[in-house]
């Protein structure tokens, strides 16, 4: 990845094989501006096409994740402004990655930041996240997903508490309402992140894929159209070099030595 000025691109894990981005705007606790977006959809994008790298780790600082939207950036925004700029648009490429992304959320992750994390595949959170859809508080809503996600994931009165009061929740409490699925110490969660992503790239990248595509669509269709999708992509992966290689592995005990084929 180049250089940014509002996040660091990074390979960790033993094998360097987990793309890590560090939203990185200490000042305004990473408010998403213009600016970081674009260099985040253009790090996600670019780590999607590296063949060397499993899985994604996005996090941000311990006090912040992000703070939202950048509000001094917004102030005078118009209407017909948002329409001819066609504001956000990059936003929907972040949730175009076919590799699976996972989120570590230390300190704030509020309106677009908790936005940011449910693009996500999972979310990690430290044990001292925050996280709330406070737009309603500024005399606005969520537009980056907010009130459409927490509602699929948690359903309607979560959502509606969530978005309609502004208030903050804990990551215990985002825990336990399934929103995060594991909350860590702040200063292990990075590498636990890490870790997950490194299991993920232990198995095909091209099964991996495909089993990402197949989760994402519960959340667009009917159960018999999801069903339908994940059976035929079940015996899609017949189609592949890699599925034999998985089941002979098992057969012959040994670990599977996976082509992305
Ligand atoms: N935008 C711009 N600047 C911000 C933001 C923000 N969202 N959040 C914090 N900052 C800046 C502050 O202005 C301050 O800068 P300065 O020192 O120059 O005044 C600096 O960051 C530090 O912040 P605070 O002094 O406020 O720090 P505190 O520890 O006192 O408070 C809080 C931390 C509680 C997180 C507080 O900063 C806060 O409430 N921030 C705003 C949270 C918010 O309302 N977020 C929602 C924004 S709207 C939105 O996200 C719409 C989503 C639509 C789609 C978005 C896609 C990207």
């Amino acid at each position: 990845a180049g250089s940014y000025q509002n996040i660091l691109a990074d390979k960790a894990g033993e094998k360097k094989n987990v793309g890590l981005i560090t939203l990185n705007r200490p000042k305004a606790l990473n408010a998403l501006c213009d600016a970081l977006i674009l260099e985040l959809a253009d790090a996600v994008q670019s780590m999607d096409k590296d063949e060397t790298l499993g899985a994604i780790v996005i996090t941000g600082s311990e006090k912040a994740f992000a703070a939202g939207a950048d509000i001094k950036e917004m102030l005078n925004q118009t209407y017909s402004a948002n329409i001819r700029s066609g504001l956000l648009e990059r936003w929907s490429d972040i949730g175009k990655c076919k590799k699976p992304i996972i989120a570590a959320v230390n300190g704030y992750a509020l309106g677009g930041g908790c936005e940011l994390a449910m693009m996500c595949d999972i979310i990690y959170a430290g044990d001292k996240a925050k996280f709330g859809q406070p737009e309603i508080i500024i005399g606005t809503i969520p537009g980056a997903g907010g009130t459409q996600r927490i509602a699929r994931s948690c359903g309607k009165s979560k959502a509606m508490e969530m978005c309609l009061s502004g208030d903050q929740i804990t990551a215990q409490d985002a825990e336990k309402m399934g929103l995060v699925s594991k909350v860590f110490p702040a200063d292990q969660l990075v590498a636990e992140a890490v870790k997950l992503g490194e299991r993920i790239s232990r198995h095909s990248p091209l099964i991996v894929q495909l089993c990402k595509e197949s989760v994402n669509v519960a959340f667009e269709t009917t159960l018999q159209e999801g069903l339908r999708f994940e059976r035929k992509t079940f015996y899609a992966t017949f189609a592949t070099e890699d599925r034999k290689e998985g089941m002979a592995a098992f057969t012959e005990k040994r670990k599977p030595n996976f082509k992305n084929n």
